[in-house]
């Protein structure tokens, strides 16, 4: 390996190509790129048959897109970070956008939209009622997602408390492989319990399997034994996990979980908001699904679901919208009450005619798979350089957001001194990078009775990609921060509440250092 380093090392010095000084087995980083030269041999094509399961592709997949216009963003000093987020009471959701140099909070409703899409803006039709976008609205969720019916909506959470208030009453109970903290809110807010039946590997931040968002369809099963069927009047599965770090579900578990609810009679709702994304490891993963056109694997899931909550803000590709879907007619009338009385008209739901044509377009494009592809490459490049460097996170890296293991990053600091929310401080006052702690604040649950607190599995940190917004060098600014962090990790502290809400406590909370 040592020649042929030298000899590829002077061909880049020859064409002034940057390499890294990186040779491990049978693999060569050239620009960033890798090239896997094992695959050019009989064992290495047998090796990447075997290895299919976990995907191999390149670390870098150039950007299927030119950039048309730009908006400014500025480093701030140490000071000056320091100071601002003293001011925000140490919650980065208060820290003015402004004073944030590269924003991983969140990847929803933080897109680039297309040209295509801002040229939809100019074809809003203002009009109250049908306007024209709603047509091009149907015609993309019919197309993609299949239902009969569909109520557009100002966001996911709408869609949410729509579905909610329509379907479940005090004592209920509703499953999912893991529940977003709108979705569970939004179900206890009308008496329900929102429980998680995520497999076991998806609670193990190392463990690598394919399709670590799956639901545990024998505790499904027993679930359903335990409590009776008539006390779940749905169920849902979220594609990709998010509260498990962005994992793909499978479709052999998607129809599984089904099957299940069928034989009780229980409709399946699925939770979409990063369907796209879903469908790309599907299309990369999952067998005899390699051939299959995105479109053709998302109509598949579809199939198997009685409706379903979108966050368009995410794989609609849009900076505000959403619905909810069904066959039900009984629940589309029940829905279209309540959308009527809290977001609008059945045919704008909350948005602007404008909002409508942009979700159309938003729709379809993110189903392009050039774009998919370079999207999941970019997660997958920021966690391989993390890894590179030892840096703890939760793998294999999902389709929206790198996590950083925030017990294994500082395991000095105990769950009750928020080692996730102290990291989220210190990658802000470290490099002004923004990112949401997805740990203790977030979901730790206090005993009212006893006070006594039950920590959440996972404490992480993530760094969620905004879709068609940063370039490479951001994001190796990025991991740069990060491993200049981790080598330092020592001398971090925990953190306490100084303020601390009851309801989605994460957004509104303020700290201090213990
Ligand atoms: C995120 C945002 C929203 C979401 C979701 C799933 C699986 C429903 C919704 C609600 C929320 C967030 C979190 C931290 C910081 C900022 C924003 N997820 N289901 O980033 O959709 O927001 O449109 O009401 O992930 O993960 P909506």
């Amino acid at each position: 390996m040592g020649n042929f380093s030298t000899i590829i090392t002077l061909l880049c010095a020859f064409f002034k190509l940057h390499t890294l000084p990186k040779f491990t087995f049978g693999t060569t980083r050239i620009r960033g790129i890798i090239v896997n030269w094992g695959v050019f041999t009989p064992a290495g094509a047998a090796l990447r048959q075997a290895n299919k399961e976990v995907e191999i592709m390149p670390q870098i997949v150039p950007e299927p897109y030119r950039i048309k216009a730009v908006e400014p963003i500025r480093l701030t000093t140490r000071a000056e970070r320091e100071a601002s987020l003293a001011a925000a009471g140490y919650n980065i959701f208060f820290v003015q956008s402004e004073d944030v140099y590269i924003d991983l909070l969140t990847d929803s409703g933080t897109s680039a939209m297309s040209d295509a899409q801002w040229a939809a803006l100019m074809v809003g039709d203002e009009a109250y009622a049908c306007c024209r976008n709603y047509d091009s609205l149907k015609d993309a969720v019919s197309g993609i997602f299949g239902f009969r019916y569909f109520l557009p909506t100002h966001q996911g959470r709408a869609a949410e408390k729509i579905l909610f208030a329509a379907t479940v009453k005090s004592g209920d109970y509703v499953p999912n492989n893991t529940h977003f903290d709108t979705t569970r809110a939004n179900i206890e807010a009308v008496g329900g319990q929102a429980v998680d039946l995520p497999i076991a590997e998806g609670l193990v931040p190392t463990s690598h399997c394919s399709f670590k968002g799956n639901m545990d369809v024998e505790s499904l099963r027993h679930f359903i034994e335990d409590v009776g069927a008539q006390r779940i009047p749905l169920a849902m599965l979220t594609i990709t996990n998010n509260s498990a770090g962005g994992q793909p579900v499978s479709l052999a578990n998607i129809r599984a979980v089904k099957e299940v609810l069928s034989e009780h009679g229980i409709p399946l709702f699925i939770d979409a908001c990063r369907y796209a994304e879903n469908v790309y490891f599907i299309k990369q993963r999952e067998a005899g699904c390699g051939d299959k056109t995105t479109l053709e694997i998302a109509r598949e899931i579809f199939s198997c679901a009685d409706g379903c909550t979108m966050s368009a803000k995410k794989d609609g590709l849009v900076n505000i919208g959403g619905f909810l879907a069904m066959n039900d007619e009984h629940l589309y009338q029940q829905a279209s009450q309540l959308l009527i009385l809290w977001e609008g008209f059945i045919t704008y739901g909350g948005l602007a005619g404008r909002d409508l044509e942009a979700m159309a377009r938003g729709l379809w494009e993110a189903l392009d798979e050039r774009y998919l592809r370079h999207r999941i490459g970019q997660v997958r490049y920021l966690a391989e350089r993390l890894l590179e460097q030892g840096v703890p996170i939760l793998e294999p890296p999902g389709g929206h957001a790198v996590y950083l293991d925030a017990r294994r990053f500082l395991p000095h600091i105990p769950q009750a001194q928020l080692p996730g929310q102290a990291l989220v401080a210190h990658l802000y006052l470290e490099g002004g990078i923004r990112a949401v702690e997805i740990g203790s604040v977030m979901f730790a649950r206090k005993d009212e009775t006893t006070g006594e607190w039950t920590y959440p599995e996972l404490e992480l940190v993530r760094l969620a990609i905004p879709r068609r917004v940063y370039t490479q060098t951001h994001l190796d600014y990025v991991a740069d921060v990060i491993v200049e962090l981790y080598h330092k990790r020592d001398q971090i502290c925990g953190m306490r509440y100084t303020y601390e809400p009851p309801l989605l406590r994460h957004f509104t909370a303020r700290f201090e250092f213990v």
